[in-house]
């Protein structure tokens, strides 16, 4: 098939050598251009000190330096440099399924949506989550289901795709880990967007991820954003579906997809 559109694949990383190689070995390529879509990979880089720019450089993705720190000024910088109509997202330590990356695209375009984020909660990998992230996870969910009346069940997963198109009409604030939340509530509140389950394994390399202390700031950040970005009471609309993934590799046709469409 002809290559219709481009897919851009950002992928944050802050000495990940151990695990960068592996997850672009994953990403199916060829699978995406079978099926109309060209890859580019970003790899936005925060200084690393070990291999990691090396690898990225030898596997021909566009490297690109932000210096500043922060998971989420990391992902601002890279939107800003991915040419794709589609973005996915995920980490360069090899915790998130890359293969599956046609298949999300393909729900992507054939239920019209603009946001897809994965919920990691039904297929995780023993040791995947040490217990206090679970917990926590748990914590902040339930807290951005309560603020925002929004159905996720995994508010702080990173692997997403969607369309390149809804970064005009959104602006970020978050820089740090609570961008990951920040990106799901807007949204679902304000997008077609759906949650939809994968497998999710234990992370190689040391994770940069401070539990405690990015635990609290993520909480506090929600209270911002409610504040911030919703002064009015949500409104109860039904917002979400969630899709179970299948790791038997065949997409389920559902009937009636729910949308959120709110504004
Ligand atoms: N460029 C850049 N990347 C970062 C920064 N902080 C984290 N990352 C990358 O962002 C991704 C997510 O960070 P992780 O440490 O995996 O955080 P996490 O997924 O919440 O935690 P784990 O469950 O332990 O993997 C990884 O690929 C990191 O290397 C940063 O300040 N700058
Ligand atoms: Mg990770």
């Amino acid at each position: 098939m002809s290559i219709q559109k481009i897919v851009s694949i950002v992928i944050p990383v802050l000495n990940e050598e151990k695990g960068l190689q592996k997850v672009l070995d994953e990403i199916p390529k060829k699978r995406l251009e079978e099926i109309g879509y060209g890859c580019e990979i970003v790899i936005v880089d925060g200084g690393s000190t070990d291999r990691t720019r090396e690898i990225a450089y030898k596997n021909g993705a566009k490297v690109v330096l932000e210096p500043r720190r922060g998971y989420g000024r990391a992902y601002k910088t890279g939107f800003s440099h991915a040419s794709g109509d589609i973005i996915v997202t995920l980490d360069g330590d090899h915790s998130y399924p890359a293969y599956l990356i046609p298949k999300l695209v393909k729900m992507l375009e054939e239920y019209r949506l603009d946001f897809i984020s994965t919920n990691r909660m039904k297929k995780f990998t023993h040791k995947s989550f040490p217990w206090l992230h679970l917990v926590g996870n748990k914590m902040l969910t339930f807290i951005t289901r309560l603020l925002f009346r929004v159905n996720i069940n995994d508010s702080q997963s990173g692997m997403w795709v969607f369309r390149k198109s809804m970064l005009d009409k959104i602006d970020f604030i978050a820089d740090g880990m609570a961008f990951s939340e920040e990106i799901k509530v807007l949204a679902f509140r304000l997008f077609r967007a759906a949650e939809i389950s994968v497998p999710y394994r234990k992370r190689i390399g040391k994770q940069k991820l401070n539990t405690l202390v990015d635990g609290m700031k993520n909480t506090l950040h929600l209270f911002t954003l409610r504040w911030y970005f919703f002064p009015s009471k949500p409104s109860w609309l039904p917002t979400y579906m969630l899709i179970n993934l299948p790791e038997n590799n065949r997409i389920p046709i559902l009937p009636d997809l729910r949308r959120t469409i709110i504004c």
